[in-house]
């Protein structure tokens, strides 16, 4: 296993463009309100608050990828920022922001360490092509885009845009979802595909039938015992009983046990070595559920940091 990286980089990633509800780029701000910093100072982690990356750079194009332009220069200014923090040997946690943010996170998280494994805790699949994508929204399909599932074409004139990620691949092999309760019809397609390419596919219904320890050690297991983990965890996962403040939430989610069991069986692998909490958007509740929203999302970092494991 890794050694255990002493010091956490909070890095924000306030990207709204990935969806159409105001408020997701709230979320950095609200946790680091929340005392998230000050939470994991007190797991015995040194924390370097890196800041904000600014997602407001460029002008649009139109194209079937919404904001292509915007997703494609902010990701890789967030992907840059998080290599940074790899490179020093900390571990990494963004903090969306929608889930497109993934595209900078887990692209940094495999140069950095091409053997990095990722576990994708979400209702949705998050592997729709533009021209799979029923909404053009850009949080549906980081995947997609890691897999290299996106042809160039598809993009148009916005594909210089992503030129940054052509050396980056996730292989199927590496990829292990949990969560899962929303997939589109074209997204089913290639989430069967991907399982017989190599990824671990589980939905809510194993967690139901199995268990989510027997969920999460067999994705465990299936990911192997070698190489860091890179956990991007969309609070969609849980159900909106719990984490009402998300801009697509669905029914029949994981329970507050459930998420953090995930989080806590992920510490105590030893070989976290970065994270990302997404799609908090505390404008999609009333004050109260924004605030467990947000409490949770903290609460889970706290547990992916270790929190419960003696
Ligand atoms: B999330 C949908 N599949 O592509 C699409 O919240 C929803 O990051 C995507 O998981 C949800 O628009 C993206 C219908
Ligand atoms: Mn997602
Ligand atoms: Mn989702
Ligand atoms: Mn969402």
């Amino acid at each position: 296993p890794l050694a255990a990286p002493r010091t956490v980089s909070i890095i924000g990633a306030p990207q709204q463009f990935g969806q159409p509800r105001g408020g997701v780029e709230n979320a950095p701000k609200l946790l680091r309100q929340a005392g998230l910093a000050e939470t994991v100072a007190n797991l015995d982690w040194r924390v370097n608050d890196e800041g904000d990356v600014d997602m407001q750079t460029t002008q649009d194009v139109a194209g079937p990828l919404r904001h292509a332009a915007q997703i494609g220069h902010g990701s890789r200014k967030l992907m840059e920022a998080c290599v940074k923090a790899h490179a020093r040997g900390n571990f990494v946690l963004t903090l969306g922001g929608d889930h497109s943010v993934a595209l900078g996170t887990v692209s940094a998280a495999l140069k950095a360490r091409p053997s990095t494994k990722v576990l994708w805790v979400d209702a949705h699949a998050d592997c729709n092509s533009p021209s799979t994508s029923p909404s053009g929204n850009a949080h549906g399909m980081p995947l997609a885009f890691l897999l290299k599932l996106v042809q160039s074409s598809e993009l148009g004139t916005a594909s210089s845009a992503f030129a940054w990620l052509d050396d980056v691949r996730l292989a199927p092999q590496n990829l292990a979802f949990v969560g899962l309760r929303d997939v589109d019809a074209e997204e089913r397609k290639i989430l069967l595909r991907l399982r017989e390419r190599g990824a671990f596919v589980s939905t809510m219904h194993d967690v139901d039938r199995r268990g989510i320890g027997h969920v999460v050690d067999t994705a465990l297991d299936h990911l192997g015992d070698d190489g860091p983990l890179h956990c991007s965890f969309d609070v969609d996962s849980c159900d909106p009983l719990i984490a009402p403040a998300t801009g697509t939430a669905v029914r029949g989610g994981l329970t507050y046990r459930e998420a953090h069991f995930l989080c806590e069986a992920l510490a105590a692998t030893g070989r976290l070595g970065s994270l990302d909490v997404v799609e908090v958007n505390s404008a999609l509740a009333d004050p109260v559920g924004a605030k467990a929203t947000v409490d949770l999302a903290a609460g889970l970092v706290a547990s992916a940091l270790g929190a419960v494991i003696l």
